[in-house]
């Protein structure tokens, strides 16, 4: 074979043994254990072939038509086909919404719109970090550390849930936003279970002067099936990553708001918004540069499957699992936050049962249930916080049922037990704490559990049987 051939035909795993080898042990970490990180899915086939494909290859700055390179006639149709896909999927009128699919992912989406909205040093508020907020909405630490870039360029002050009820505190962010006049209000967050009372915030924005955004980034597969709140009949620009519950790709896309503006004192009539234009330019040239095409080509394939009849079903099947995994944590006593969930997740609070998230992640990566730790309102540190946050889109890709949520409810009550154990033995601190891990049988025999009924459920993706690694 000519050199050309040897180096650009050889497939991955003659090539490269190493990274093949590691790709099937990540599938097999994926089917053997159960996934909870709420912000995680299993993509389709379909999707990941769009992926790996010569897409890749291509640079396309600019918009369809309108491109700073040539060759761009297929990946205008792609992408057009992705922006009207996407519109479609989530029930609007292209008179009225346009959509930017270009951004690389949910943080990237969410800079670019503030790039759009906003000048340096501009005031913003959002959910904080500890409430179910995420980064990107501007956090900084109770020490006056700015942490993410937003709070960094912008001037953020956040607000908070009820620290008694763990429900967003309307009233407060009322006042707040009445005496910070903030420029743009954010909605949406990472670790909230209800439901968003976008009604409320719209007038609180309209009271204060301010923008309104919402990162529907968690729920977009719920906004999609219709089965939580619509964000777009309240807010000017939604923001989301396109591969959590619509379980797609990793990328993410800017919604904007188009047409006449309402009508407001001192503004004259008939007024545009101009969303598009500033959204269009803060996305490419004044942050990105060539848009991945082979991600916009797998979006608008997981948008067409987002808008079969089969997806409605599933999204109603997230919310019913995050129902049944919730209640039965209750039936055995444990406290979660706002005492139940409207969405894909629920937000365990571990603090009256003495542990920390840290531990009870760890004893459940050994025993191949993956979760993420997660603050809790109250919580003092962020490094070591007080709950654990459990979602059930991945899992439902499986074709999990209510059944089988409680039988994950059962293996956690399970590693709970576990975890207790250790700490009382080992002591609280988690150099002590770690010791009592390797070798431990009672994890051994869990993890052996969690495998056997993993194994159980189909894997979208990838064919398990032609796996390396069983
Ligand atoms: N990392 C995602 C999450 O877990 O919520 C958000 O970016």
């Amino acid at each position: 074979m000519d050199p050309v051939n040897v180096w650009g035909n050889t497939p991955l795993k003659v090539v490269d043994e190493e990274i093949f080898d590691l790709i099937e042990k990540e599938k097999r970490r994926q089917c053997r254990g159960i996934e909870l990180i709420a912000s995680e899915n299993f993509t389709s086939l379909a999707v990941i072939e769009a992926l790996g494909t010569p897409l890749t290859n291509k640079y396309s700055e600019g918009m369809p038509g309108n491109r700073y390179y040539g060759g761009n006639e297929y990946i205008d149709l792609i992408e057009n086909l992705c922006r009207s896909r996407a519109l479609q999927a989530f029930h609007l009128d292209s008179e009225k919404w346009g959509v930017n699919v270009q951004p690389y992912s949910g943080s990237p989406a969410n800079f670019a719109a503030y790039t759009a909205l906003l000048n340096p040093h501009d005031r913003i508020m959002g959910l904080d970090l500890p409430s179910g907020g995420h980064l990107t909405h501007g956090y900084y630490t109770s020490g006056g550390k700015k942490i993410s870039a937003t709070s960094i360029y912008f001037e953020s002050l956040p607000y908070k849930v009820s620290q008694e009820t763990g429900f967003i505190d309307y009233d407060k962010l009322e006042e707040k936003a009445l005496d910070f006049r903030p420029k743009l209000i954010i909605c949406g967050g990472s670790a909230y279970p209800r439901d968003w009372d976008y009604a409320r915030f719209r007038s609180i924005a309209d009271k204060c002067g301010a923008m309104l955004l919402c990162d529907m980034a968690h729920i977009s597969g719920l906004v999609a099936a219709q089965e939580a709140g619509n964000p777009f009949d309240y807010c000017d620009l939604v923001t989301t990553t396109t591969h959590k519950s619509l379980r797609g790709p990793r990328a993410g896309m800017i919604f904007y708001r188009k047409g006449p503006k309402p009508p407001k004192k001192g503004q004259p009539e008939g007024a545009l918004n101009d969303y598009e234009d500033r959204v269009n330019f803060s996305v490419f040239p004044s942050l990105q540069g060539g848009p991945h095409n082979h991600q916009i080509a797998a979006l608008a394939v997981a948008l067409k499957q987002v808008m079969t009849p089969g997806f409605k079903a599933y999204a109603k099947q997230v919310k019913a699992n995050a129902v049944a995994v919730g209640n039965y944590l209750m039936s055995k006593g444990y406290k979660l936050v706002t005492s139940g969930t409207e969405n894909h997740l629920v937000l365990w609070d571990l603090r009256p049962i003495g542990l920390t998230g840290n531990k009870v992640e760890k004893v459940c990566d050994l025993c191949n249930i993956t979760i993420n730790k997660n603050a809790v309102y109250g919580d003092s540190s962020a490094l070591s916080p007080g709950g654990v946050r459990i979602g059930t889109p991945a899992m439902t890709s499986r074709g999990l049922k209510e059944a089988d949520f409680e039988q994950i409810g059962e293996f956690l009550h399970q590693s709970i037990i576990i975890t207790l154990a250790i700490q009382s033995e080992h002591g609280k601190l988690l150099k002590d704490f770690n010791k009592g891990l390797a070798g431990n049988k009672d994890i051994e025999n869990l993890k052996a559990q969690v495998e056997k009924f993993s194994a159980q459920f189909d894997m979208p993706g990838f064919d398990v049987a032609t796996m390396k690694f069983q």
